[in-house]
């Protein structure tokens, strides 16, 4: 069976670049959140992220595995912390937040995760997650205590992606934090993409179509939307994984 991050591989190989939409479980009712799973896969997304800052269901498991029915792309958790965990999800981001210095999210929250991740079996994607600064204060700023990386210093952000996969994480992600003011710069996906032969995912306030082609074209493998997905429709999805297809 091919694994998900495999999968995820051939997208890029195919299309260039790949379209990932995320779910955030607190975002609406189960019935609201499966019906917009099945929209990513009926209007082009490659695949679905679930996950968020703070995450107060219980019922993660019943919520993947419902989406799961009608949805054939990937379903990839996208944990915020180590109690957010489903064997349901086809796999996950195995995170370690690089660009903060706090020993919890670097390494702390992965070895309270990893002997039940184990146990489940579930695919792991070692992934170099990073913060980058992006106009305000973030959930996931506020909730890691770390701080990010200046958005302006791009060679800051390539030295760590360097160390990422220098460790051997698999993915480097440049994260601006959901709804950020400002996303990640294309100069600095652009110099990050440069320095490492890994594939680099970025997300966070990324509010149309073009500005996703941009980053692709600056060297993104994959792009991340949440938010606008809540104020534009799901409609948009289409028109994300279209300008995400066609830039290469
Ligand atoms: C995923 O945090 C992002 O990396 C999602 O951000 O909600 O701003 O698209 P938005």
């Amino acid at each position: 069976m091919v694994s998900v991050f495999d999968n995820l591989m051939n997208v890029v190989k195919k299309h260039g670049a790949g379209y990932i939409v995320l779910i955030d479980p607190e975002s609406g009712s189960s019935e609201k959140l499966i019906s917009s799973a099945e929209k990513c896969r009926k209007y082009g997304a490659d695949a679905i992220f679930i996950g968020g800052s703070l995450v107060s269901s219980n019922s993660l498991d019943n919520l993947i595995s419902e989406i799961k029915k009608n949805v054939t792309i990937p379903v990839v958790l996208f944990p915020g912390g180590a109690y957010q965990i489903s064997k349901e999800a086809d796999a996950m981001l195995f995170m370690s937040l690089i660009s903060g210095r706090n020993p919890n999210y670097l390494i702390g929250e992965q070895v309270i995760a990893a002997p039940l991740i184990k146990k489940m079996n579930i695919e792991t994607i070692p992934t170099g997650y990073m913060l980058i600064e992006s106009g305000r204060t973030t959930s996931v700023e506020f909730m890691s205590s770390t701080k990010p990386i200046p958005r302006d210093k791009p060679a800051i952000a390539a030295a760590h992606a360097m160390a990422a996969e220098l460790l051997g994480m698999k993915i480097v992600y440049l994260e601006a934090g959901s709804g950020a003011l400002y996303p990640v710069s294309d100069t600095m996906v652009e110099v990050v993409s440069g320095s490492v032969s890994i594939p680099v995912i970025v997300g966070g306030g990324i509010k149309t179509p073009e500005d996703a082609a941009s980053k692709v074209k600056k060297g993104a493998s994959f792009i991340v939307t949440g938010n606008v997905i809540e104020d534009r429709g799901s409609e948009i999805i289409k028109e994300f994984a279209d300008a995400v297809h066609s830039v290469k």
